[in-house]
């Protein structure tokens, strides 16, 4: 199908990038949840809960500086692909991943309280996901394309199972609060970051049935809710606060709720 067909957006910039629409869009999306989450954390005391809201806020944070370059222009370069011609390939999302995924996977495997160990493999193969994704995106055989694909695919599929798995039965020992609401993220990660490989595969980067208006569209939604929809669930829980096991819960954990 010709890769044009399936095109959306509006050429914002003038320079020729209906996908500009989307780019810019999600920008506004990115900075409006870093500030609000911002806002929402100013006046939080609970030591736990200022962690949560530093990674949190990071995360749409780092991804509206990769939107605004990718509008921009910045971080789009083009491949030559054996039989299928000049690609634009927007470079700059992995290296926004490559920093975003392991702090989502940071508040999760904070909730769930695992050790190092298992932060680190978790983060190690994530990040192994997102850099065999590049080198996917930027090889130049439809082959290679593919086989890098399938690489990413495998190592995110160790990182879910993972979370439905080892992090879940370690959130199991936590309070009802912090286990309904790692199970919630768990679900909106499950469901979220499997649509990544998908859309990549049908959009520009692999088989082309998707252009790059629609696929720009649809990983914009994909990010704002990975990253903006996550920290909204998150920050407004009370699962954020100290142990409220603990001995004597303090006048001042309940301050740090709004
Ligand atoms: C905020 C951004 C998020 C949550 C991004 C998640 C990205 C992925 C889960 C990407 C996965 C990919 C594959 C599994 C294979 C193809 C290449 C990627 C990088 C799109």
């Amino acid at each position: 199908m010709d890769p044009t067909v399936l095109q959306a957006g509006f050429d914002v910039l003038g320079d020729g990038r209906p996908e500009t629409l989307w780019l810019g869009i999600g920008t506004i999306f990115m900075l409006i949840g870093t500030f609000y989450f911002l806002i929402q954390g100013w006046g939080v005391t609970d030591k736990e809960a200022r962690e949560y809201y530093a990674i949190t806020i990071l995360v749409p944070g780092i991804a509206s500086a990769a939107y605004l370059s990718m509008f921009f222009g910045v971080g789009l370069t083009e491949v030559e692909v054996v039989g299928r011609g000049t690609l634009e390939i927007y470079y700059a999302r992995y290296a926004d991943w490559l920093f975003t995924t392991p702090l989502l996977l940071l508040d999760l495997a904070l909730l769930a309280k695992v050790d190092r160990v298992s932060i680190g493999t978790l983060i190690g193969v994530d990040a192994l996901m997102i850099v065999t994704g590049l080198i996917g995106a930027l090889s130049k055989t439809m082959l290679a394309r593919y086989t890098w694909w399938l690489f990413s695919t495998i190592a995110m599929i160790v990182v879910l199972y993972f979370l439905a798995t080892s992090l879940r039965s370690a959130a199991k020992q936590r309070s009802a609060e912090v286990q309904s609401t790692f199970n919630t993220l768990t679900v909106l990660t499950l469901v979220l970051w499997t649509a990544y490989p998908i859309l990549w595969i049908i959009g520009t980067e692999g088989a082309g049935v998707v252009g790059l208006g629609i696929e720009t569209l649809l990983f914009m939604v994909l990010d704002v809710s990975a990253k903006v929809g996550f920290g909204f669930i998150l920050l407004r829980s009370r699962a954020i606060l100290g142990d409220t096991e603990a001995p004597e819960p303090s006048a001042g954990e309940a301050s740090a709720a709004d």
